[in-house]
């Protein structure tokens, strides 16, 4: 198998993931405890609490309007990923402290919209769903794993195929024939920006898009009705500090370099205000470049991990990937009856155990706050420290949070403090090990970072 050691060389070997052989180059750079779940698909494993969470949510998107895909390869292009979704040359995604590649034209999906493209053109229904493992190098907390999955969903109508090309009609049948729910909606208007997230008029009209939108907005909320009110229903029987709220949702603006208008969607659920899915009406450039032109309609994507996180009241998101029978048969008989749907049950926490490493920054770096608490810099990126503090510890690493972070007064060198949190869901680490671990991060943050351990 591949290592990770090797990022600088130009050298190009074969790298074989799911049966394929892929040339790697210097962009590839990614671990092999990464490349070790391209082949789990826990989106299919029996029972398992992200495959139940996947078919709650395609029990409302039926056939034969919904084609589903469930086995796509997670090894694309970059025009796949990228470029053909309208993201521009610059876009930090397309980074390689963002993403993982296994060479510069190909990588793992960051997002299940990498398969837009080839789906829009080889269109065997109205509507379809793909449900996949996706990657992206990120934080290390208990939300955050480099390997999460996402559910796509898209449908569309043809000009040229409804009755006189009256697609807003067309789409308000279609509307006419979903059911309603009672929930409470926030929708604030105006639905979209006119800059930022402009209606297509070069395309279809104001009708038109309001219709798609009605359609796309209520096939979301009876998505996310359903999985809630499970939950709900779940944690009412099982849990006593459970307290019982009426559901809320809203939409809230948002952007996608390849939907025009866009949202996201929020679910009011104890006590916060949670993001769920992106979404919206699906540029016409997607379309015209499927050779299917006369098609429009809307698109979507939802993290599954989350969900099932709520859903089943999982605690770590680890525990996804652990084959710990305390663990998986908490859910079978499950996906035979998803009225059978309860909470886990947190079996004994090991303890934890906490190390900080503090560095200087080589001197020619720049660290910069970036997004959320991502430090962006020239030669220095966060994500780097969590991909080999992930290297080493593996799923025994719970948490890493920046502590602290200071700048000499007179040279001006800069100074990072990371405080890490080791903890194993099989059982008690032993000092050593811990010890040993937190000595092999040091070695390699200085070794591959050029970072001065203090
Ligand atoms: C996307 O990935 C877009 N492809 C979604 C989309 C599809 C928009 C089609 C429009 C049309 P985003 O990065 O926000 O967007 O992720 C979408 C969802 O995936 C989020 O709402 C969240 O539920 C989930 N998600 C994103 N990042 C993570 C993460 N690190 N861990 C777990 N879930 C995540
Ligand atoms: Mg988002």
């Amino acid at each position: 198998p591949a290592t990770a050691e090797n990022t600088s060389s130009k050298v190009t070997s074969n790298i074989t993931i799911n049966g394929k052989a892929f040339p790697r180059d210097s962009w590839f750079n990614v671990p092999d405890k990464v490349l070790a779940h391209t082949s789990r698909k826990l989106h299919l494993q029996k029972d398992h609490p992200i495959s139940i969470t996947r078919q709650i949510l395609e029990s409302k998107f039926p056939g034969p309007t919904y084609h589903y895909h469930n086995d796509f390869d997670p090894v694309v292009s970059t025009y796949e990923n990228f470029d053909s979704l309208g993201f521009p040359p610059d876009h930090p995604g397309r980074a390689r402290s963002d993403t993982y590649y296994i060479n510069k034209d190909t990588l793992l999906r960051t997002h299940t919209s990498a398969h837009e493209a080839q789906l829009f053109g080889a269109r065997a229904s109205p509507g379809y769903l793909v449900s996949a493992d996706v990657y992206r190098r990120d934080e290390v907390d208990r939300s955050h794993y480099p390997v999460f999955h996402q559910m796509e969903g898209a449908r569309v109508w043809d000009r040229a195929t409804v009755p006189n090309g009256d697609i807003a009609a067309a789409v308000y049948a279609d509307l006419a024939k979903l059911p309603t729910h009672d929930i409470e909606v926030e929708d604030p208007h105006p639905p979209f920006h006119a800059e930022r997230n402009p209606l297509q008029t070069d395309h279809h009209s104001a009708a038109e898009a309001e219709a798609i939108a009605a359609h796309l907005k209520r096939s979301l909320e009876l998505m996310v009705v359903e999985v809630f009110s499970r939950a709900q229903a779940a944690a009412r029987l099982q849990d006593p500090d459970f307290v019982d709220e009426p559901l809320r949702v809203r939409w809230v603006e948002a952007y996608f370099p390849f939907t025009s208008p866009s949202w996201e969607l929020e679910v009011y659920y104890a006590g916060d205000w949670l993001e769920v899915l992106g979404c919206g009406v699906s540029k016409q450039e997607l379309h015209i470049n499927a050779g299917a032109p006369s098609q429009l309609g809307w698109a979507f994507g939802i993290g599954l991990d989350r969900i099932a996180m709520l859903l089943f009241q999982i605690p770590d998101i680890r525990l996804f990937w652990s084959s710990d029978a305390r663990f998986l048969d908490q859910f079978a008989g499950v996906s035979g009856d998803l009225s059978k749907l309860k909470l886990f049950v947190p079996f004994s926490r090991h303890p934890s155990c906490y190390k900080d490493v503090s560095f200087w920054l080589p001197s020619t770096s720049s660290a910069a706050g970036g997004n959320d608490m991502a430090v962006r810099g020239q030669n220095f990126h966060e994500n780097d420290v969590m991909e080999i503090i992930r290297e080493v510890a593996g799923d025994t690493v719970e948490d890493v949070t920046l502590a602290d972070q200071y700048s000499h007064p007179t040279t001006g060198r800069k100074s990072m403090c990371y405080r890490i949190s080791y903890r194993s869901l099989e059982r008690t680490l032993t000092n050593k090990e811990t010890n040993d671990m937190h000595l092999r991060v040091k070695a390699l943050l200085a070794a591959r970072l050029g970072v001065m351990i203090r």
